[in-house]
This record gives C-alpha cells, structure tokens and sequence, in this order.
C-alpha cells in the first residue's frame, strides 16, 4: 500500500534494458509459513543498451531478502541496495552470475499476486507484474530467459509439482519431502512464469499435432471437482486443432497442462505450458453449469491455447504493447467461437459488448487507445479497450486484407518475431509487408482513443436515380487527447428495395457488374457517395456485420427499421434494427406520462419474429432481448436511471401481455427433446424458452408460474434451472421465490461454482436484491472475501446489473460501493479498482445521481493507505 503519489509511465521513455538474463535458475522450497525462493540469473549487459555503466536494476516488492552474491561471492553492504521495491547493484562485469535468496509468505498474500495460496495448493499469478513478489528480477517483457525451476514440498500435503515446460528430474528428500525439476526450452518474460503445488487429481489426455507429434494434455484438479474436467479438455483439443488449420500453428511442448484454482484475480492466464484457470472459467457439468457457462469455458480455454503463439512465442516489449497479444488473441478465439457455433450470434454478442460496455469506457475518464501512452497501474489496462477494441482492430485488418493476406500477414509475423519481444507496429508491418496495403492512416486505430461517431444523411433523385450518401466522421475529444485526426474506416454497406430484394450498389463512373453489398472505405471527414441505377429510394442497410468499432447516426424511421428487421440479408443488422426500434420505443417513454402508450407495431413486429418459422432459433433468441439497462444508460445523455427502468419495464410488460399466448407457446413449442445437447439449435430453444418463461412471470401470469416452478423441479441440466429460477426471482411472487433460493442452495451448497450463480442471481435482480438483501449475502456462510468470485458474484453483480438498486436516488447504493471499495483495497487491491468502475461515470448521469456518485468517489479518495491500482482509477475520474 502506497501513500505517496503514484507515479506515471510513459511510452515515450521506454528504453531497452541495459541487461539481459539468458537463464534463470530457481529453487522453491515450500513451508507451510513460508517459502524461499532461490534464484540464480546469468547475466550479461545488453549490446543494444547505451547505457554502458548502468547499475543492475532488479524490481521487488513485499520481498525479504536473505542474501545477494555476485559470481560466488556475497555482496557485502554498499554493494547492493535494497530500495524495497527493488534491488540495485551499482557496479557489476559484462557478464555474471547473480543470486538471490528471498523469503515470501504465501500464506499470508491476499493480492493474489505472485505466488500465493489458494484452498491448501499454492499457486502464482505473475501477469502483469507478479514475478517481482516472488525474488528480485527485471520484471519487463523484453527480458527474456529460459528457465530452470525445482519445487520442493512435503510429500503428502503437495504430492502434485509443476512449472512451465518438461519435466526432467524428481526425487525423494529428507523429512517426507519431495522435488521436481521443470525445465522450459522457449525464452519467455517472467510474466509468464508458473508455479503449483497442490493435492490434485490428474486427468490424462493426448493430441496427435499436424506433424505427427504426440502432446501428453494434463488436467489438474482438487478431487471433488474430477467429473467436471471433460468438456474443457475436449475444448482444448478442438482449440489445438483449430489453431492448426486455420493459422497453421502447432503445438511446442510436449506437454500442456491446465489446473482449476478457486482464488484469482482474472479468468485464466496463459503461463507456457501451464495454464491456470479461474475455477469458474474452466470447471463445468450439465447440472451445474449453464449454456453461457459453456461456452464461456470453450473460448477461454482456447484464448488462453491460441496465446502459446499469440503471445508467448512472440510478446509485448513493454505493457503499452499490451493489446498486440490480447487483441489478437480475442480476434483469434472470437473466429473459433463463430467457427464452433453461429457466427452471426457470436458476431451480436461481440458488438452488443462492445456497445455496452466499451463504448462506455472510451466515453468515460479512464479513455485510452488501443495502445496507450501512459499508465500508473498496468493491471488497470487490462481493459475492454484493449481486449475488445483491440481485437477489433485486428478484425478491420483482417477485412480490409481479405482471409488469404492476412493468413500470409499472420504468418510472417510469427516467422519474424519468433522469440522476441514487439510492439503493435511490429504486427501492423508484417500485415503491410505481406499484403501490400498501406495501413499508414489505418494506424490511428492504435493511437487515438475515444469512439468514432459516423453520421449518415442521403438524398434521392427519382428523375436521374441517384441515390447519393453523405458519410461524415468525428471522433470526440477523451482525456489528453484533442482535434483528432480522421480515420481509417471500413464501412460495409447494402441497399434494399422495397419489395426486400437487394439492390445493385453502383457507383457513379463505375462500369462492369454492381456488386450487392460492399465496403466503403472512409478516410476523410466528410465522403459523398453517389450510387447510380436506381428505379426506387432504398433503405439503407449500415455498417453491415459491424464492419468497424463506430456509432452509426441516421435518421432511421420506425417503418425503415420494421422493414430491415424483417428483410435485412444481413443477420446482424435484422437484429440491429430491432434494437434500435426497441431503443427508440422505449426512449420515447423515458419520463413520459404513465399513460403514454407502447408504439403497437413493436408488439406485431415481435410476434412476427415468434411466428417466423424460416428464422433461425439462435437469431430469434438474441432478438427477443430487450436492449439492456446499461445499453439504455450508455446512450442518454444525462441519465436518469430511474426513468430509464420503469420506462424499460413497462414496454416489457406491454409486450409480454400482448404476446401472452404466443409466449406460451413458445415455451411449450420448445420444451428439451432427449438428453440434454450443447449443440447451438439446443442451446437456442432453452434460450428462447427461458426468455419467454421470463416475461410471462414478469407480468404475473399464473400458469406460468405453475410451468416455471415444474421446470424449476424437474431440470436436468443447470441452464433451465437456473432460467426458472431466474424468472421465479425477477417476479413478484414472493413466497415461489423465497422457496426456490432456500432449495437451489440446500441442493448446491457444496458446489462453490453454483454458489455464486446463486449470489449473482439475488444480488442482480431488483427484486431480491435491494440493498438490505444484498448485505444479508455479504454475512452468508458462504461468502468469503479473500474470494474474487464471491466479491463478483454479490458487490460486483448489484453494481454492474442491478441498475435500479444500485442507483438508488438516496444515494445509499453508492455508498455502499465506496464502503466495500475501501475494505478490499487493503487486501487486493485489483479487485478493488476494478469495482470502482460503475461510479467512474458519474459525468454521464443526471444531476441528482452525479453528485452523490461523485461524493462517494470523494470518500475513496480521502481514505487513508491507498493503493495505487485504486488511486489511478479515482483520481482519473475527480479530475477536472
Ligand atoms: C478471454 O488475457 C478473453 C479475455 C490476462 C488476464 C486472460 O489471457 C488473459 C490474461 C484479464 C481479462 C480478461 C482475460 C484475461 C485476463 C480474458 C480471458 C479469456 N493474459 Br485481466
Ligand atoms: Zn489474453
């Protein structure tokens, strides 16, 4: 914990470290109140550094060094500094041994950072800047090493040891101890480095790779959660499989291991050859994991595979580069989810997170590029931006170079950075390189932050049938960053007649046959386009697929969007209309008089969707959702949270009552047919069965309730039972609901992943999760705060979904939030900061809820010991 101020990194003064290490040597012996770690490094001084009498810099943090010695020899006092935070050896050769003897308590790490303790195993956590709490070392991605490490433990309590890459040599010790040595062949940064011990059952798989090689595929477990390994590992061989055919990577090691611990901070993280994952992103059964879960599971586990390339063989130069791994791997696992089910649901569940959520970010005080400039705290950039953005970013070049080109882009930058460490122009170069394009403009991607804003107006002249679009861009001003440059755009794009049909998109001066759809390229601020042919005016049909990370304004009228949610070739942009018609509906409402009425063609246009036997279930599934609360929050200027859910609910509720017996029988048209299957066509009729369960409890409909509490009973699968009791608890029969919590617990208790399904489903629902409630499941038995998931599933769910009790007007919501914010700074601070995000925006609300939103960030602020992870956040979002 820090009280002075934290300081800022920037970009602009990286420089290559004046050493490099070759190898790392490190011997762990484990105690149960303690741990030293031996480390021996082999040294040289980099040629590419100027520096050439710079002092040995080693970062440390919350280390306690036991001895330093230089080529044999210990370092007396005066010839090393221990700063702390690092180690400093002022005077060193070109060339040395160093070793370092620290002492760590895992036991007592509640950061979660480094190597720390998880239900009886320990574990690490080193990404971004974790290393440095286990021994003294240059803790930046630029240096790497191949390392050398032996585990020692007591026997019985720690039967299970593993590092990152083969094992080559075990053996017994005094006292009922053991060791096993891992050696990893690939040079790698220290943030990729892993470490556990633990009694674990082991579950044995292999894969035959492209080359004929045979990989030994590991999975470690606690025992009670040994029937819940297969669906990740048949995952990780599809992921393995994929990530052959399409981008011809193969697998390096001979062995790939994957282990489940309860306590982390994030999802999984990618260490070579030893994944770790977040119990809950890997550990699934049909009985106590959902659909969502699923999938969640599949695509993290190939996220965290497809990394082996996309990061770990070729790394970031430093954490400004940060989106170059992970916006490429998103990228590569989002192709994999579309591959594996449907694209076009994958591609709205993309777009709607990005809209939601990131869209959200880059309007809010902690905005930042793609690739930013400066930070404080890097753990608090592993952000949406990065991620998502980034990865969409990735997917415009993709488009803009066609399949084949960026294939060939892909693989010359693995064939040209293999063992390096590079930064995102690196990857924007092998993608110009291979393909010829000039990605120049494209660029600004990477270095501008904030949303492009797309406006669209057109004009038609029946007497020479032109159709002419005018296509203007601006990108809002975001903190530090001003009067930006235009950009780059790749705008995709058909035209519909009136009977439905597409219409030829034929510019003026063009010759040859018209295309149907295409993909304007914008570059300036302003573009008109002139499309010639036309016998009729056409609806437009924008940013098809969403081609790019923009908002699109026009000037839709409702009979525009009623026309494109039906006949709209483009799956994406059916669904897109009905969302804006559904946005547009409901913000007529917001603040209206309660008599104002529901706009009656939404009510046709959704029963034509649950008549439409040719549509697509999983299509029809996402359609039938109402565009959420923070979608709604996202898009008002100043707003009003609790105009907002009423507005929201009352279209639902007129919807639901006008749909009543087309609901039902949906529900009934679409009961389970057999076992349980993950195929997508089963996922799509439990999704649009719990949808339609949903709304009919949501106007109290009793046979309704009658079904959901059957189908609450009789489930046999996690998905349906979860969605009755769902629909049980967002309803107002209160004593059903009551009832069906006290059940689903006695009957889960034991099952932690289930536990905090349960948590999350109170603390979401405005319903059961008023502010009272939501106190009474911080001293449930269950809830444990030294747990992420637990701190999540309650404080986390009511901020980020709970919107009507989190935004109660008396401002206690808030205050409850800066409460639980300084309680868990002191013992992790990520999970803290990352809490804080909800009330970052208080700019964007009305007056009433800013004001109350910004004294509780007041209240963080003045509270005393704060960490730096949460100081950047709250200090970004007070200023100015
Ligand atoms: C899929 O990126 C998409 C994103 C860092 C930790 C996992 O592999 C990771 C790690 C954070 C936030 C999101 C994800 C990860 C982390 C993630 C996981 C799966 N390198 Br923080
Ligand atoms: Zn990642």
């Amino acid at each position: 914990m820090r009280t002075n101020q934290p300081q800022t990194i920037y970009l602009s003064e990286y420089k290559v470290p004046a050493y490099l290490v070759d190898q790392v040597d490190l011997r762990f012996e484990l105690f149960e109140d303690g741990a030293r770690v031996h480390s021996t490094l082999t040294v040289r001084r980099n040629p590419d550094s100027a520096e050439s009498a710079a002092p040995l810099f080693l970062h440390g943090d919350s280390l306690q060094l036991e001895s330093v010695s230089l080529n044999g020899s210990p370092l007396g006092t005066g010839e090393f500094e221990d700063r702390g935070d690092a180690l400093v050896v002022p005077s060193v050769p070109e060339e040395f041994e160093l070793q370092v003897v620290t002492w760590i308590e895992p036991q007592n790490n509640t950061r979660l950072e480094g190597l720390y303790k998880s239900s009886g195993m320990f574990c690490t956590q080193c990404e971004a800047e974790g290393f440095r709490c286990i021994t003294f070392y240059p803790d930046r991605p630029d240096v790497m090493a191949c390392f050398r490490t032996r585990i020692e433990a007591d026997k019985s309590a720690y039967p299970v040891l593993l590092s990152n890459g083969n094992p080559v040599d075990n053996g017994e010790l005094e006292n009922g101890r053991h060791f096993v040595t891992w050696e990893d062949p690939f040079p790698k940064p220290a943030y990729l480095f892993a470490l556990v011990a633990g009694d674990l059952v082991e579950k044995k798989d292999t894969f035959t790779t492209c080359s004929g090689r045979n990989i030994d595929l590991r999975m470690y477990v606690e025992p009670r959660n040994a029937k819940k390994c297969d669906f990740a590992m048949d995952a990780l061989k599809r992921s393995m499989r994929w990530d052959e055919d399409v981008y011809g990577r193969e697998y390096d090691l001979d062995i790939f291991m994957i282990v489940a611990v309860d306590d982390f901070n994030m999802g999984a993280m990618e260490n070579k050859g030893l994944n770790i994952f977040n119990s809950s992103c890997v550990l699934a059964s049909q009985e106590t994991a959902t659909d969502a879960a699923f999938q969640r599971i599949e695509a993290i586990v190939a996220h965290e595979y497809f990394h082996n390339w996309s990061g770990n063989r070729v790394t970031c130069r430093d954490w400004f580069q940060l989106s170059l791994k992970e916006g490429f791997t998103v990228f590569r696992d989002s192709q994999f989810s579309a591959d594996m089910g449907s694209p076009t649901v994958k591609r709205i569940e993309d777009a709607t997170l990005l809209r939601t959520a990131q869209f959200a970010e880059d309007a809010g005080p902690m905005a930042h590029p793609v690739r930013p400039a400066s930070y404080m705290e890097i753990s608090n950039f592993y952000t949406l931006t990065i991620y998502e953005k980034g990865a969409e970013v990735v997917r415009m070049i993709h488009n803009l170079l066609g399949d084949e080109m960026f294939r060939k882009g892909s693989d010359l930058y693995f064939q040209r950075h293999d063992g390096q460490a590079v930064t995102t122009d690196d990857f924007v170069r092998a993608m110009e390189d291979a393909s010829g394009r000039d990605l120049g403009q494209f660029r600004l991607w990477y270095e501008q932050a904030g949303t492009p804003v797309v406006s669209v107006s057109d004009e038609y002249d029946e007497s020479s049938g032109i159709y002419r679009l005018t296509v203007r861009q601006s990108i809002p001003d975001t903190p530090g960053q001003t009067g930006k440059k235009p950009q780059h755009i790749p705008f995709a794009l058909g035209l519909l007649g009136a009977d439905g049909q597409p219409l030829p998109l034929k510019l003026s001066g063009e010759s040859g046959e018209a295309p149907l759809e295409r993909v304007l390229e914008l570059s300036q601020e302003e573009h008109c386009f002139e499309f010639e042919g036309l016998s009729e005016r056409p609806v437009p049909s924008l940013l098809r697929d969403f081609s790019a990370p923009v908002r699109v304004h026009y000037p839709w009228t409702r009979e525009q969007l009623l026309f494109l949610m039906s006949h709209d070739p483009d799956g994406f942009n059916r669904w897109d209309a009905g969302q804006r018609l559904a946005v547009d509906v409901i913000q007529s409402l917001v603040g209206a008089p309660e008599s104002a009425g529901v706009e009656p063609r939404l009510v046709d246009a959704y029963r034509s969707l649950l008549q439409d036997s040719e549509l697509d279930q999983a299509l029809m599934a996402k359609m039938l959702q109402l565009p959420s609360e923070a979608y709604l929050i996202e898009l008002a200027e100043q707003a009003d949270v609790a105009a907002i859910h009423q507005a929201r609910e009352n279209v639902l509720g007129y919807l639901a009552e006008g749909l009543r017996d087309e609901l039902m029988a949906c529900y009934r048209g679409n009961a389970g047919q057999g076992d349980y299957q993950l195929t997508p066509e089963a996922i799509a009729r439990r999704s649009l069965r719990n949808t339609a369960l949903g709304w009919l409890l949501h106007i109290g409909d009793q046979e309704a309730l009658a079904l959901a509490k059957e189908q609450f009973r009789g489930a046999d699968n996690m998905t349906d039972r979860l969605g009755a009791l769902r629909a049980l608890v967002n309803s107002d029969f209160a004593e059903d609901r009551t009832q069906a919590l006290e059940a689903f617990y006695k009957r889960f208790s034991d099952d932690p992943q289930v536990v905090e399904l349960w948590f999350s489903v109170q603390a979401s629902s405005d319903r059961a999760g008023q502010l009272p409630q939501i106190r009474q499941l911080l001293d449930h038995p269950a809830f444990d705060w030294k747990n992420p998931n637990k701190v999540r599933s309650v404080v986390g769910a009511f901020a980020a979904q709970n919107l009507a009790a989190f935004h109660n007007p008396d401002g206690s919501g808030y205050e409850f939030l800066a409460e639980q914010v300084c309680r868990l700074d002191d013992s992790n601070p990520q999970i803290a900061a990352r809490l804080v995000a909800p009330l970052t925006r208080w700019r964007k609300f009305a007056p009433g809820y800013s004001k109350q939103m910004k004294s509780a960030l007041e209240r963080i602020r003045d509270k005393a010991e704060l960490s730096r992870d949460v100081y950047e956040v709250v200090h970004k979002s007070l200023a100015d």
